[in-house]
């Protein structure tokens, strides 16, 4: 009696956790558990012509606010967003440097569907930065970097999206922005410290004045440094704190798409990027998708802010995973995130 008992017992057990496991993404088919393998909704995204993208940048030298190669990448971005159908804006502010300077900043805008009120916002940076300031050898820290990827590979993900959209559209309007001036913060090589937000200019001018009045999105992603090779994305800190439910979106997106290498659970720490300004302001609840390390100094990349930031370092893995995660996320409508 006592072993019927038993039987029983593992019987019920057995039939709960076959019971549970259907229920969980499995399905079961003549008894045998078959694994439902998730379905990406969005078009493939391009990895090698994001690849282009982010070469044809760097292939104008560094893009320094002021220099005739920001100009020129300036223009070539402005024609890009053009030609994949976007409503391009530009906004052009005089600011005033921490070292007293008159600086223009240029942020370029491309807009999917303006009329629309349900909006999502994509942003990185295009300039890159003045100085070396990682860089061991003194003598080279005053040159600027090529950012490969600190600039171009936000920017160059961003722009193949952008073509994706032309090809096909999605619902909601979309807006890209490349924020000009992102990266021109006083370098540690300068004793003197000018109280003041050196970083993030651009991101700062359009939070406060943005190109249409009172603008929103429904929630942002910031990309930078999103291509070399085996990125680590952890949860930043003001991305947790500030829009915590985009984040485990996107996370859990990822994961379904098998780039859990790339996006962990870990938590990274708090980073002054052009979100935290988007934020501040209430345009938009968004995080900062980033490379962040637990094995540098730094916290970043070895060659972050180093002449080493140049094209060797970009991996068309990562700006695939990082493509296609946002792509899976804007194409899978209608999204609710609150
Ligand atoms: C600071 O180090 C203050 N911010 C890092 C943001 C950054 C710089 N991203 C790229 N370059
Ligand atoms: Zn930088």
């Amino acid at each position: 009696m006592k072993q019927v008992g038993n039987f029983f017992i593992l019987m019920l057990f057995i039939a709960g956790v076959l019971f549970s496991i259907s229920c969980n993404s499995c399905q079961s088919k003549k008894g045998t558990l078959v694994m439902e393998p998730y379905r990406q909704v969005s078009p493939d995204f391009n990895a090698d012509s994001a690849y282009v993208f982010v070469a044809k940048q760097v292939g104008f030298g560094p893009r320094v606010p002021g220099s005739t190669a920001h100009k020129a990448c300036g223009d070539y971005l402005v024609s890009k967003l053009s030609e994949f159908g976007a409503q391009v804006t530009e906004q052009k502010a005089e600011i005033i440097h921490y070292d007293g300077r008159d600086l223009y900043i240029r942020n370029i805008i491309g807009s999917y569907h303006p009329e629309k009120e349900r909006r999502v916002l994509l942003f990185a940076h295009w300039d890159t930065r003045p100085f070396a300031d990682e860089e061991p050898d003194a003598g080279s820290q005053y040159q600027p970097i090529a950012g490969a990827d600190d600039g171009a590979s936000g920017v160059g993900v961003l722009l193949e999206i952008a073509r994706s959209l032309h090809h096909d559209p999605v619902e909601r309007g979309v807006d890209i922005i490349f924020f000009d001036m992102e990266d021109w913060g006083q370098p540690s090589f300068e004793t003197d410290w000018v109280q003041g937000e050196w970083w993030c200019r651009g991101s700062q001018y359009w939070s406060e004045q943005p190109h249409v009045e009172n603008y929103k999105a429904e929630y942002g992603i910031l990309l930078d440094m999103v291509g070399s090779a085996n990125a680590t994305f952890l949860k930043e800190g003001y991305s947790k704190q500030y829009a915590p439910a985009v984040l485990e979106k996107v996370w859990s997106i990822a994961a379904k798409l098998g780039y859990g290498n790339y996006f962990q659970s870990k938590n990274g720490g708090y980073i002054t990027d052009d979100h935290l300004l988007v934020n501040r302001h209430h345009r938009a609840p968004s995080i900062n998708i980033i490379n962040l390390r637990t094995d540098s100094h730094t916290g970043f990349v070895q060659h972050w802010h180093t002449h080493r930031d140049d094209m060797r370092n970009i991996d068309r893995n990562s700006l695939k995973v990082v493509g296609q995660t946002v792509m899976e996320l804007i194409y899978s409508e209608p999204v609710k995130i609150d």
